[in-house]
């Protein structure tokens, strides 16, 4: 009952799959970019990246409507990028800690996510912009967005990238997200 890891939370932001962008998009150019992956993989110090081999999950246009958020959570991939298309108004703020997980020593704080959760210990505030671009270890960091406040929807990229060739996001996240497999 009291576990910090049962407690709901509200994800209903929109979200536009990777085969509904047009090949020739400026974000299928960035995505598919030697310049832009190199840049990655220095940063990140990765021997290589891959696209997901399913049609939906490379890339993920987010649009955060008026009342619109993402609950707390922490990622399944181990990085994250994501480039702001337009920040709202007011709300729709990024909001993180740099603790709560550690995914390889399979530990997870739950203390801490609960202290959290219940706003006794306040997280911090990314300052995002229209084009900027952040990289995020969201499998460990606690994260999520809050509501967006105005009129002005918040949308935004993720630009989503494997360590090992052939990787599918699972069905079930698939159904979840897109509401379909393919
Ligand atoms: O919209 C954002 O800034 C974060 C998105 C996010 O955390 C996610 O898609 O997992
Ligand atoms: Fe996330």
């Amino acid at each position: 009952m009291n576990d910090p890891l049962n407690r709901e939370v509200v994800s209903d932001k929109g979200c536009i799959p990777h085969d509904l962008l047009k090949q020739q998009s400026k974000l299928n150019i960035l995505y598919q970019s030697n310049i832009f992956k190199n840049f990655l993989k220095g940063v990140l110090n990765l021997k290589d990246i891959y696209p997901y081999s399913d049609t939906l999950s490379s890339i993920n246009y987010n649009y955060y409507q008026k009342s619109q958020q993402l609950g707390w959570h922490f990622d399944n991939a181990s990085f994250a990028i994501t480039l702001m298309i337009q920040s709202s108004d007011k709300g729709g703020e990024f909001e993180y800690v740099s603790k709560g997980r550690n995914f390889s020593e399979n530990y997870i704080d739950k203390s801490y996510i609960k202290d959290i959760l219940d706003r006794k210990i306040l997280p911090q505030k990314a300052d995002v912009d229209s084009g900027t671009l952040i990289l995020f270890y969201g499998r460990n960091y606690l994260h999520r967005v809050t509501p967006v406040e105005s009129e002005k929807p918040r949308i935004l990229v993720t630009l989503n990238y494997n360590e090992e060739e052939g990787t599918m996001l699972s069905e079930n996240a698939r159904l979840t997200f897109f509401g379909r497999i393919n």
